[in-house]
């Protein structure tokens, strides 16, 4: 079927990448369950494949529907959200200069410093909300800047025009991890952008059942780059992976206004109770950078970040209370999920860093799901006490 790209997002969600399966009408895309593909005689295959490595039909799908989702010509799957990102880090060699938002999941911050710094990429860490001091950052040899927006824990909002006009004058690549917003809520590669990342486990899958990573580019040479990194390291999401992700993005939309209407609602609750100290969240005009999140998100998601009166002490308590919220890292399920990062997602963030970052003893993360909000509200009061 073929769906025109001027189609509305609900529309393509369902459609894009995928048409009936021509040998008996199934109106969901196969799995492919496969690892090879016959040949014909040697070197001559039937159809588009010879090896699920290199790719495979219920792959190609997932990837034309992302693709598709974040209005680029290319959509790369990876088996995870850092494999995603490791093989944008690949396109760099030794000596190259990458400017990093100060604020990304931990893993992220991780795999930068402890896995490519030691083979000579050089990393500035950069407060992106402060574009004097990105531009100050940027250095001749800076070949990619790394964003991510709502950042997270700190769900600081990084204008991302600005950022890509900063880039692109010194001839940079950009990278967005739109992980936090989904492709529902922003669509980075519109604003200038080169590549766009997410974790796949979380707004995509949107259920809790499955690791993935994806990528999303509109430049040919880009695209013909990962590729090539995507086939040689072999971070390929297996095939029941990839069924269940195309599954999922079908009712993203719908999902993301649940998610963004009930995380306002648990936001303006959390800001008028008196045992919080601030809530973070880039739908309150409290936000700093409410204006930025007005104008290039389309709803403001379903993530909260708050601090707490108190401390760990504190924390423990809520966290440790709540019967609704699960105690758990990850996020963007329809389930709602609350978490610690000093001591959870953000361990593996130097404590330094974390201590410039303001994740504190009594700083918590929400994900904000699906459930019936008053009952997610009542959970929460209890919790808080
Ligand atoms: O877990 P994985 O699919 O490899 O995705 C990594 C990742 C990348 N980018 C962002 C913004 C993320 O939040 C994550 C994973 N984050 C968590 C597990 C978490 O609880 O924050």
């Amino acid at each position: 079927m073929h769906i025109d790209p001027s189609a509305r997002f609900a529309t393509r969600a369902i459609h894009a990448g995928q048409s009936p399966d021509p040998a008996t009408g199934a109106i969901c895309t196969p799995i492919y369950q496969t690892s090879t593909f016959v040949q014909a005689s040697p070197g001559k295959i039937i159809g588009e494949y010879d090896y699920s490595r290199a790719a495979n039909p219920t792959r190609t799908a997932l990837e034309a529907n992302l693709a598709s989702l974040e209005g680029g010509r290319h959509g790369l799957a990876f088996s995870s959200g850092v494999a995603a990102t490791g093989a944008v880090i690949h396109l760099l060699k030794a000596g190259d200069h990458v400017l990093l938002c100060d604020d990304v999941y931990g893993g992220t911050n991780r795999i930068f410093h402890r896995v490519f710094q030691q083979l000579g990429i050089e990393i500035t860490l950069v407060d992106m909300t402060d574009h004097d001091a990105t531009r100050a950052a940027m250095r001749p040899e800076t070949k990619l800047v790394w964003i991510e927006t709502p950042t997270n824990p700190m769900l600081k909002i990084v204008d991302i025009a600005v950022l890509a006009e900063i880039a692109k004058s010194a001839g940079a690549m950009v990278a967005v991890d739109n992980t936090f917003a989904s492709p529902y809520l922003q669509n980075p590669l519109r604003l200038g952008t080169d590549i766009v990342c997410h974790s796949m486990t979380k707004y995509l899958g949107g259920h809790s059942d499955a690791i993935g990573g994806a990528l999303i580019v509109n430049d040919d040479d880009i695209h013909k780059r990962l590729k090539f990194i995507q086939l040689s390291e072999g971070a390929v999401p297996g095939i029941q992976e990839c069924f269940l992700f195309l599954r999922s993005t079908k009712t993203l939309h719908v999902r993301m206004d649940r998610h963004c209407e009930n995380a306002a609602k648990v936001a303006r609750f959390l800001e008028a109770h008196k045992k919080v100290e601030k809530v973070l969240y880039p739908g309150l005009e409290s936000h700093p950078q409410h204006a930025i999140a007005r104008k290039q998100m389309r709803g403001f998601g379903g993530m909260i970040t708050i601090y707490l009166k108190g401390g760990l002490a504190e924390s423990r308590a809520m966290l440790e209370t709540v019967r609704i919220f699960a105690l758990a890292e990850s996020l963007g399920g329809v389930e709602s999920l609350i978490e610690h990062p000093a001591i959870m997602t953000h361990a593996s963030v130097p404590a330094d860093q974390r201590a410039k970052l303001g994740i504190a003893d009594n700083l918590v993360r929400l994900s904000v799901g699906i459930e019936d909000v008053d009952d997610l509200i009542a959970d929460l009061e209890r919790a808080i006490g």
